[in-house]
């Protein structure tokens, strides 16, 4: 009683609400009998990727273990969450093609700047506008929004939302093997 496996990729401004909907998305998956496995800064940026910083080919070098390694546990029949910025379109394209289209759901976490540089978890956003830290994305660095992802969520939604709309659109996807 396998299922298909897949990424569903969040992408969105720091601070915008990713790794919180995939965690939540991932307790629903699970309540279904799904594997999953949920990447995001916490374990990766900490661990393999310890060695990359914020300037943009880091970034893209950042994106590009992101997609080997779900790859990796895509063809071991688990479900992908994966929540980083990825800001550049190229890198979110790289990974689409690196685990395959059909495999690769792309959901826009549009939370405003403004909303995340409110909520300002980390204070990170403060240190930006002081000069503290450079290459802050959405201050002093790009986020291209996606023009057409497969899903998209806000802050106008709550997470119980949010959740039950990208699950609607996966689940066409979950198919027993
Ligand atoms: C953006 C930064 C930066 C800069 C540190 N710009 O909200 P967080 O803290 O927990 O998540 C952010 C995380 C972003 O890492 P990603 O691997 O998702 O970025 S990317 O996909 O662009 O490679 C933030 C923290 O790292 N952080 N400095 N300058 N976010």
């Amino acid at each position: 009683n396998g299922h298909h496996s897949f990424l569903i990729f969040f992408t969105g401004l720091s601070g915008s609400g990713k790794s919180t909907l995939a965690n939540a998305l991932e307790e629903k998956l699970h309540k279904n009998g799904l594997r999953t496995y949920v990447l995001d800064g916490d374990n990766v940026r900490q661990g393999i990727n310890s060695n990359l910083s914020f300037e943009p080919e880091d970034r893209s070098e950042n994106l590009r273990r992101i997609g080997e390694v779900s790859k990796l546990f895509v063809d071991a029949g688990i479900i992908v969450l994966a929540a980083f910025i990825a800001p550049y379109k190229k890198d979110r394209d790289f990974i689409k093609k690196t685990v395959g289209e059909t495999n690769y759901i792309e959901v826009f976490v549009n939370t405003s700047l403004e909303v995340c540089e409110q909520r300002d978890v980390k204070g990170l956003y403060a240190k930006a506008r002081s000069g503290e830290i450079k290459n802050m994305t959405g201050v002093s660095a790009p986020y291209e929004s996606p023009i057409n992802p497969d899903v998209e969520v806000s802050n106008e939604n709550s997470i119980q939302e949010s959740v039950d709309i990208i699950y609607d659109t996966i689940k066409n996807q979950i198919r027993l093997k």
